[in-house]
């Protein structure tokens, strides 16, 4: 009888900027001043953005919404790290990654106030509409992209998911068919501690969930998702390696959900006092900051301005969300089938029916 070990793996975690700001030049991206202003702009408008959308929720001007406070880092460095022939497959906290690829913002609130015109990119932005069935997307990235390789099309596909999402089916259905096709496909998972009350500690006994692409035939990578350089750096690598027919990867980015699960939610009731105290204090976009202030590369001024710029840019996309005009019947049923089945087309009818009377659709 012999005994061998047939296989090994182990999780390298990749962190570039530490906590305090301090880089690690050595594993530092190369990236000309410009762009790295580029990337603390992004995160400073998307922190305003999410933090409009929180506000004009409480004020029922949208319907509920997910926060996405303190992973900025992970979705501008990720879509940063994209080519914008690529394609984003969002789950429902990437308002980050969708308006860095170009998803205009008003659009976005669009969307969070219930009207599905909202999810239509304009031309030449490579967004699919967010997802908010948990997982099922990752399987409509990795079917996109194996299309695109039967192609011969150089595009990768991004997709983001939670924590939690590495529970479902789909999740494994679509890491297996994307290690076993080699597709281009970048499972980008924003591992924020929590999948609504359930801890990520309660979710799976992996160690971590980078490990499970192993399983499935590729790499799985962690990276300190509060780190905007580091996430950029293993996003380049793991899109250049799809694009270059090296199969899919799988990015674990470990970071925090700072606000509640989305605003029907209260995790005060759920999480402790001092873990949210821990995770503030490593508040990417302060982070980034206190970098490029060490570089000279920003400084009081220019950061005031850039705030006061994206504050702007926020409330022209929110005066533009109320100003559009109201949705048809049209626009509420006609995004999901390119031929509607019956019954929708009866239920289309009998509102339109009911709104030509001037009657209550209720
Ligand atoms: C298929 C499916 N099951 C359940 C839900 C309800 N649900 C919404 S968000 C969520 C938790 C998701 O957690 P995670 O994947 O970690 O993402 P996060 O919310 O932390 O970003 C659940 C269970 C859903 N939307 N879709």
């Amino acid at each position: 009888m012999t005994k061998k070990t047939v296989e090994r793996f182990s999780v390298e975690m990749l962190q570039v900027l530490d906590e305090k700001g301090k880089v690690d030049k050595k594993l530092a991206p190369k990236l000309a001043e410009k762009e790295l202003l580029e990337m603390y702009r992004w995160m400073v408008l998307c922190r305003l953005f999410d933090r409009k959308a929180f506000s004009l929720q409480r004020q029922g001007r949208i319907g509920t919404y997910a926060q996405h406070e303190g992973q900025e880092a992970t979705g501008i460095g990720v879509a940063m790290a994209m080519k914008k022939e690529d394609f984003l497959f969002p789950s429902f906290r990437e308002n980050h990654a969708l308006a860095c690829r170009g998803m205009p913002m008003e659009n976005l609130f669009m969307y969070w106030g219930g009207d599905e015109r909202g999810s239509i990119a304009p031309q030449g932005v490579n967004c699919f509409p967010t997802s908010i069935p948990v997982g099922t997307h990752m399987l409509h990235a990795v079917g996109f992209s194996w299309g695109e390789k039967l192609r011969k099309n150089r595009t990768v596909a991004v997709t983001f998911f939670g924590d939690g999402a590495t529970s479902e089916g789909d999740f494994h259905e679509a890491m297996n068919f994307a290690g076993e096709f080699q597709t281009p496909t970048v499972f980008v998972c924003s591992n924020n501690s929590y999948a609504i009350s359930i801890a990520r500690g309660k979710q799976t006994r992996s160690k971590t969930l980078a490990q499970k692409a192993f399983a499935y035939g590729f790499e799985g990578v962690q990276v300190d998702g509060n780190d905007a350089l580091g996430v950029y750096a293993v996003a380049s690598r793991a899109i250049e390696n799809a694009r270059n027919g090296k199969g899919p990867t799988m990015i674990e980015a470990v970071t925090y959900r700072i606000g509640d699960h989305t605003t029907s939610d209260d995790a005060s009731r759920y999480r402790p006092k001092e873990e949210v105290e821990y995770w503030k204090k490593r508040d990417p976009i302060d982070r980034f900051a206190k970098y490029l202030h060490g570089e000279k590369i920003l400084d009081a001024r220019a950061e005031k301005e850039i705030l006061a710029k994206a504050t702007i840019k926020v409330e022209e996309a929110v005066r533009k969300y109320e100003s559009a005009k109201p949705q048809l019947p049209s626009d509420i049923f006609g995004h999901m089938f390119a031929q509607a089945p019956k019954v929708l087309k009866m239920q289309e009818e009998y509102l339109e029916k009911l709104l030509g009377e001037g009657k209550n659709a209720e």
